[in-house]
């Protein structure tokens, strides 16, 4: 199609840029940012990712794509590690499941970040439900061999998805990303309070960080941490922004 191949242009001539959206903690101090990639295309402006990643899962395109914003994170993690007022943070890179599944996924995010000198540690891996929906064993050995070395995985809008409670305990995770679309009418909706509560008592129960996406009000946030929730994310703390915009948010005297 015209997408494809202006896509494939665009990827070659760099048109492809990765906005940063704030993540806090439940004192609103910022602990980190979830990568989100944008393309600046050259007729037609900014474009979001909504309307081109899928094309890039059906052409193959989002493996060069996921490498650009791979290795843009690992450039950025490498800046925030030289200062002391930045080097806690971590960045969340979204996984698509073609991406995770390629032969070389492990060595490729490992040799990424050695060449950047970013610490594993602050990279946080998001993997979707139906991801996981592929091979379960394999899903759990590339995992485990990402988080010998440091890197860190997230199960991103969870509770869309199919996945059963014994995967959630078998696989190596460190965080799960309550879906906005549950944070949303989280106030006037009792099933989705029962729902945010049931993750929250859940991911207590297994030992996982929660981070509620799509929070953008303080009603939101009040219901969320009277039930235990410690991470945010949603325009309430900051839009997906340049990442000059963040470092601005962080020290305004810079
Ligand atoms: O940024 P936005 O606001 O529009 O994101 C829309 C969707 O695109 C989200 O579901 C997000 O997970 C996905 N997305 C954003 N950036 C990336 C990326 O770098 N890789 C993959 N695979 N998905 C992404
Ligand atoms: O699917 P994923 O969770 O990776 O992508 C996050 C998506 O949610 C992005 O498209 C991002 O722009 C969007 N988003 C982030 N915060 C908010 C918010 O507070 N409200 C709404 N409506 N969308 C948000
Ligand atoms: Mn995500
Ligand atoms: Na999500």
């Amino acid at each position: 199609s015209n997408l494809e191949a202006d896509l494939r242009q665009g990827l070659a001539r760099n048109e492809l840029l990765v906005h940063y959206q704030p993540v806090v903690d439940h004192q609103a101090r910022l602990v980190g940012a979830e990568a989100l990639v944008r393309w600046r295309h050259p007729q037609r402006g900014m474009i979001s990712p909504g309307d081109f990643i899928p094309l890039a899962e059906q052409t193959g395109l989002i493996l060069p794509l996921g490498q650009t914003v791979l290795e843009t994170a690992c450039r950025q993690l490498q800046r925030w590690g030289q200062d002391a007022a930045t080097a806690h943070l971590s960045i969340s890179v979204n996984v698509s499941a073609r991406q995770f599944r390629q032969p070389g996924f492990v060595a490729e995010v490992l040799d990424t970040l050695k060449a950047h000198r970013a610490e594993p540690q602050r990279l946080k891996l998001e993997l979707t439900e139906s991801l996981l929906l592929g091979d379960i064993e394999d899903t759990i050995v590339r995992m485990e061999q990402l988080k010998a070395q440091g890197v860190g995985f997230a199960l991103d809008d969870f509770g869309t998805g199919y996945s059963s409670l014994s995967y959630l305990k078998r696989l190596p995770l460190d965080q799960i990303k309550i879906d906005q679309s549950f944070v949303r009418d989280v106030l006037s909706d009792p099933n989705d309070a029962a729902i945010v509560r049931t993750i929250l008592a859940l991911a207590k129960s297994l030992d996982l960080q929660v981070v509620a996406e799509g929070v953008e009000t303080t009603g939101q946030l009040g219901f969320l941490r009277l039930h235990g929730c410690e991470g945010f994310q949603g325009y309430l703390f900051g839009r997906p922004v340049p990442v000059e915009e963040l470092d601005a948010m962080l020290d305004p005297t810079r």
